[in-house]
């Protein structure tokens, strides 16, 4: 094996997508109890682009939903800074930039009959040209989240086997033959998990559907996650169906899925706990990972569900079998485990990142469930090489530190836990490529600070800091750690 990562090995960084930005007064004059508050009125409008509003333009403004109160109609404001964006990634000197697509900014209602949006596509084009200008290779996610709102309003959305299968493919035909001359790696999924536990489960995301009537009037928490994950799966499946049968060929591409998951390690040496391990990711990734790649659910997954979870037809299972080209990874961190809790999402696990002496793990974020633990990855993708035997790309991998949203930017930058982080975790990326681990790409999460969901503001991911009320990008000392490993380790 070779001591340093592949030639063509593809590194950079990753983000949420280009802008968050909504039809924003045809939205208020449709939801008027979604009228924002007046600092939200002194940022700006935001009717930009043709984009029709997705859930999370809707999910922000309800109260009590994101940490800070923040939305995401500025956030990075790179609708607008895109070229300086890239021209970030270019004095990095990375090969690669994944990035997502806006399906509501491509096609603001949604639906298959709804029209395209030509200034969205324009805008994506321009920006996928200009990625290539610069020698960065776009990898280019289809769904990070954000569904159009009117498909929600019209027949909820996931929920809805007939309408939303055939209203993604069709989204993602528009999407392939309007940018799949330049785009040679796509993903359709990020974070199935995320979309079915998060949205639909205990509704911290959007649309925030559970079964907790203080917090939704709708949703059933038992029921709806696994619905809305088997509804992601085929239509995923149906994407790459299309791909393969109709683009593939023309176009030279590949296409996958980015699944998430944490490492599980067993608390101590008890057997229950050591079989806990195994099962939390047997379940929490192998509820998505084993019908991608190999035709159905688990059968510890079937065991513990039972009828609530769906089952996929014969014709199904022939079109979900080993419908990713490649293993898509997003992983951030490791989970001490015990046997024990009622969570059917992790496999009825529980979780810690205290020892049994009472030492932590790792370094501590800012986020409760990320501490380092470079090891963790290792064994993770030792774990899915040898489970699916796909070659990986680790799609997003970063860490936030603590109160870096209360810091001077001075102060900011000295990143020191991020750069551990990341000095930890790719020294377990060459560990297991250099055990003959395929491992194709790695994109640090994420490029710019950004809006963290329903933590708002108040996490910062980036590389690069971002001073938000001057929007002016001052790069962290990880950016340039990271910067410096891929130049010594991916070979010349
Ligand atoms: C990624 O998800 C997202 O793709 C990205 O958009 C986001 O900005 C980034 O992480 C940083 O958060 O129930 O305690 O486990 C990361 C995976 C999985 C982490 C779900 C948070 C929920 C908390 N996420 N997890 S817990």
């Amino acid at each position: 094996m070779s001591e340093k990562l592949p030639k063509d090995f593809l590194w950079g960084f990753a983000t949420g997508k280009s802008s968050i930005r909504v039809k924003y007064e045809a939205f208020c004059q449709e939801r008027p109890k979604f009228r924002p508050t007046a600092s939200y009125q002194i940022e700006g409008s935001a009717n930009e682009g043709g984009r029709g509003p997705s859930i999370w333009d809707t999910f922000t403004r309800v109260e009590g939903k994101i940490r800070d109160g923040s939305t995401g109609d500025v956030a990075t404001d790179s609708y607008r800074l895109w070229k300086e964006d890239i021209a970030l990634l270019k004095s990095y000197g990375v090969k690669s930039y994944r990035i997502s697509l806006s399906w509501s900014r491509i096609i603001p209602l949604g639906g298959r009959h709804d029209p395209v949006n030509p200034e969205g596509i324009q805008f994506y084009r321009d920006f996928i040209k200009e990625l290539l200008v610069n020698d960065i290779v776009p990898f280019l996610t289809l769904y990070h989240w954000d569904l159009p709102q009117a498909l929600h309003d019209r027949y909820l959305g996931w929920l809805n086997k007939e309408e939303i299968i055939k209203d993604y493919v069709r989204y993602a035909q528009v999407c392939f033959e309007s940018f799949g001359d330049l785009v040679k790696h796509w993903l359709t999924h990020n974070e199935p998990w995320c979309v079915a536990v998060l949205g639909y489960g205990t509704g911290v995301f959007a649309p925030g559907r559970c079964s907790d009537r203080a917090r939704s009037a709708e949703g059933d928490s038992s029921r709806e996650p696994w619905i809305v994950a088997h509804h992601l799966i085929l239509a995923h499946a149906y994407t790459v169906k299309l791909y393969r049968e109709q683009f593939a060929a023309s176009q030279g591409g590949e296409i996958g899925i980015t699944l998430n998951t944490n490492w599980y390690l067993p608390y101590d040496d008890k057997a229950e706990n050591i079989a806990a391990a195994k099962r939390a990711v047997q379940v929490y990734l192998g509820w998505y990972a084993e019908p991608i790649y190999k035709g159905d659910y688990p059968s510890v997954l079937k065991d513990m569900i039972g009828d609530r979870l769906p089952h996929f037809t014969d014709e199904e299972k022939a079109v979900i079998r080993d419908s990713s080209d490649f293993f898509g990874l997003n992983t951030y961190t490791t989970h001490l485990t015990l046997e024990g809790g009622d969570n059917e999402w992790n496999g009825k696990v529980k979780t810690t990142h205290t020892k049994p002496d009472g030492t932590q793990l790792g370094t501590q974020s800012a986020a409760p469930w990320l501490q380092t633990y470079g090891p963790g990855l290792h064994h993770l993708l030792n774990y899915i090489w040898k489970t699916y035997k796909k070659p990986i790309y680790i799609t997003e991998n970063g860490f936030a530190v603590q109160n870096e949203d209360k810091m001077s930017i001075e102060t900011a930058i000295q990143d020191k836990d991020r750069l551990e982080y990341y000095r930890d975790y790719t020294q377990a990326l060459l560990d297991a490529s250099r055990e003959g681990v395929d491992i194709k790409g790695y994109f640090g999460w994420s490029l710019l600070d950004n809006f963290e969901w329903a933590d708002g503001y108040t996490i910062r991911f980036g590389v690069t800091y971002v001073d938000y009320k001057t929007q002016k990008r001052y790069p962290k000392e990880s950016s340039k750690f990271l910067v410096q490993w891929f130049k010594e380790h991916v070979e010349a």
